[in-house]
């Protein structure tokens, strides 16, 4: 069986390396940003103002999530975690955690994530997303890549945008569309969102395998595509380059640009934000909570994050390095 797979993995290699002769994806875009480790450090922005998705969370700065060891860096690792060592106090604003915002902005780019861990558990709301660096929300767009909350196992992107952006139902992508209207003022701000086929995209079953790569492209004229790929089948599709083999299949999740949702006119350049946020408007909703096995060991969300602090062991992010990409202008 296993034999089988990895010769019908070769061959639609080998079909992959025919029809891209002409022009390899990865030569129409230039690596110009690769943050690995201390890297973050330059780029970003710990950001310490209340949730404004209303979780359980405390944002500390740089130098307090530094010293809590809430950030650690190394030469080839990032790490940022929620507080796994105290109760929290009735007076604090809830379980210290990380919320960062790259300095720079980014208009069509492609970003590639490199990451081993995220945060995953009961309670636990993380997102790697970036955002209209000009705004104000939903002014410019916001673009979720990776998203879920408490014990999922599926990734869920997004668009959150201005009115009058809709997705068709069907469309070229491998995941399940959850819902069609991008508008932040309908639904709830639900946005459009697609639910990824495969299981190991997310929390437990992710890190499990050890995590994988996020690609998001952000593009004009294309619109916005973002796949998932194990660590593992990479190293069955061996040798090849990641980045070629990703762009030349069909996205996980795919929000076209046309007339139910002009690009141009919702989207421009973002930023990059990685957060952990508790509980809150997601993860931490009665019904939401309720409907999760994490009911059985606490009433609420809110209870479960102020008595547990062993059960956020789990709860950060490990990258290993974000590559960002421009498409490539040839000189004149
Ligand atoms: C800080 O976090 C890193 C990454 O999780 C870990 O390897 C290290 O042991 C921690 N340091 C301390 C002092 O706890
Ligand atoms: C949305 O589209 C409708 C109908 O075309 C138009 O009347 C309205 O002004 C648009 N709203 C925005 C915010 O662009
Ligand atoms: C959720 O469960 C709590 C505790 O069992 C209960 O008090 C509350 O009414 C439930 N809420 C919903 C929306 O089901
Ligand atoms: C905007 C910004 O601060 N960019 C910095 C990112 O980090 C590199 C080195 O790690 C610096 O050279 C950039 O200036």
């Amino acid at each position: 069986m296993y034999t089988r797979c990895a010769i019908l993995a070769f061959a639609s290699l080998v079909t992959v390396a025919v029809n891209a002769q002409s022009l390899l994806p990865s030569l129409t875009y230039d690596l110009i940003v690769s943050h690995v480790g201390y890297d973050f450090l330059g780029n970003f922005s710990w950001e310490t103002a209340d949730d404004p998705t209303n979780g359980c969370v405390n944002y500390v700065d740089k130098a307090t999530a530094l010293k809590e060891n809430l950030t650690f860096v190394s030469d080839n690792k990032f790490v940022m975690r929620a507080d796994d060592t105290k109760k929290v106090t009735k007076s604090a604003r809830g379980r210290d955690s990380v919320r960062i915002h790259s300095l720079d902005a980014y208009d069509d780019a492609l970003f590639v994530l490199d990451i081993s861990h995220m945060p995953e558990g009961c309670a636990t709301w993380p997102a790697w997303w970036t955002l209209s660096e000009k705004g104000p929300w939903p002014y410019g767009g916001e673009i979720d890549i990776i998203e879920g909350v408490n014990l999922g196992q599926r990734n869920l992107a997004s668009l959150h945008t201005t009115p009058n952006c809709s997705m068709p139902n069907v469309r070229s992508q491998k995941g399940t569309t959850k819902s069609t209207s991008c508008d932040t003022s309908v639904n709830s701000n639900q946005g459009c969102g697609v639910s990824f086929p495969a299981q190991d995209s997310y929390g437990t079953s992710f890190n499990a395998v050890g995590g994988g790569f996020y690609i998001m492209e952000k593009s004009s004229t294309k619109g916005v595509s973002v796949w998932f790929i194990t660590r593992d089948s990479l190293l069955l599709l061996g040798g090849q380059p990641l980045l070629d083999l990703v762009l030349l299949s069909t996205p996980d999740a795919y929000f076209p640009t046309d007339k139910n949702c002009d690009y141009s006119k919702h989207f421009d350049a973002h930023s990059i934000v990685f957060d952990l946020t508790l509980c809150g408007d997601w993860a931490g909703s009665e019904s939401v909570w309720n409907a999760s096995t994490c009911a059985e060991k606490a009433s609420t969300c809110k209870s479960f994050v102020d008595n547990n602090p062993h059960e956020f062991i789990e709860a950060y992010w490990e990258i290993n390095s974000l590559k960002i990409y421009t498409p490539y202008v040839l000189l004149r």
